[in-house]
């Protein structure tokens, strides 16, 4: 079988030992914050008297290392599809096709100009917080000083979200003691993180904020996300995501690697193998293998466009990617059914 490569793979967490702490350690003493508050003052020209508002705030922040035990226990790593597909719920769907006939110019404008479409971004903000229900109630600053300082695998990731936290926060007016979100930091309707928040946050409904935590400005966002966030993962105006697919032997080809981002085959190949599209595909597109283990031992299995690996940029799970696009299908075909 041929296989062609799309998509380079992304580049290895960096390993770093944690840094042991005692628990109700003063975060302003801690041993990183030298370099932190060096980050600030050159990337983001902090002044001293704005580097000191910093180093109060990490005074005040909390140190909470069981928002490390929750990062690594994740749902979408830890609990199989039958689980985590439970999201695409009737509640989620009904909901989904609510906010599509509430949201709709906005969604349309964000379609029309980023090209995504409004079932992707409802998919999104349905399975990230329940189109704005939910959007965590842990202090960001808290969530990233932990995260940042103590994580065990990804604290360089955090500790420079950290830093984004407070040039945002200074940039927005925001108290860093304020905002809330996820365990992980992620805020607002659509779980930006910081860095993201600064560079791809948009005021789609023209209040002169940018509000994460406001409906039309999360869908603009979304949408923008999906057109900048990495050039190569870009959405594609008006392709598909996934399609599910049949095996005609009942089982896999032989040496056919599945829910991998770095490999691709064939549709011809493919259906002269037996995974048979459940819509006829030209010979030469190229599709990633997607197989959902069932806790019955059965197994689900999907073909993947490019803009399947885009939704993965969001969060790089195969099964966060698979519950949106599935939320995202059925939201539209409820939808066509009350137009
Ligand atoms: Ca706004």
């Amino acid at each position: 079988m041929r296989r062609t490569p799309l998509i380079p793979a992304l580049c290895c967490a960096v390993l770093i030992s944690s840094v042991a702490i005692a628990d109700g350690i003063d975060y302003s003493t801690e041993p990183q914050v030298p370099a932190l508050l060096q980050r600030l003052r050159i990337d983001d020209h902090f002044s001293e008297a704005e580097l000191q508002q910093v180093t109060l705030a990490l005074a005040d922040a909390r140190r909470l290392p069981q928002l490390i035990v929750q990062e690594q226990k994740a749902p979408e790593r830890t609990e199989t599809w039958t689980q985590y597909s439970r999201r695409i719920d009737d509640s989620r769907i009904r909901d989904g096709v609510a906010l599509l006939h509430e949201q709709r110019d906005v969604l349309e404008r964000a379609e029309n100009e980023f090209g995504v479409p409004p079932s992707l971004i409802l998919g999104i903000l349905g399975i990230e917080t329940r189109y704005g229900r939910i959007t965590g109630g842990v202090r960001v600053l808290d969530a990233l000083a932990t995260q940042g300082f103590e994580h065990p695998t990804r604290n360089v990731f955090f500790f420079g979200e950290l830093a984004d936290f407070f040039a945002l926060c200074r940039d927005r007016g925001f108290d860093p003691r304020t905002p809330t979100g996820s365990y992980a930091g992620a805020m607002g309707d659509a779980q930006f993180m910081p860095s993201n928040y600064r560079k791809l946050a948009l005021d789609y409904d023209g209040d002169g904020k940018t509000d994460l935590w406001s409906l039309p400005d999360a869908i603009g966002s979304i949408a923008n996300y999906f057109t900048h966030y990495a050039p190569d993962w870009a959405w594609r105006r008006g392709e598909p995501i996934a399609i599910p697919a049949t095996l005609t032997n009942g089982v896999l080809p032989a040496g056919a690697v599945v829910n991998s981002r770095d490999n691709f085959y064939l549709a011809g190949d493919l259906r002269r193998a037996g995974v048979q599209p459940s819509v006829p595909l030209p010979d030469d597109t190229q599709l990633g293998i997607i197989d959902l283990a069932l806790d019955d031992g059965s197994h689900e299995y999907w073909l993947a466009f490019p803009n399947f690996y885009s939704v993965m940029t969001y969060n790089p799970r195969i099964y966060y990617a698979m519950a949106v696009t599935q939320l995202a299908q059925r939201i539209e075909a409820a939808a066509a059914l009350s137009p």
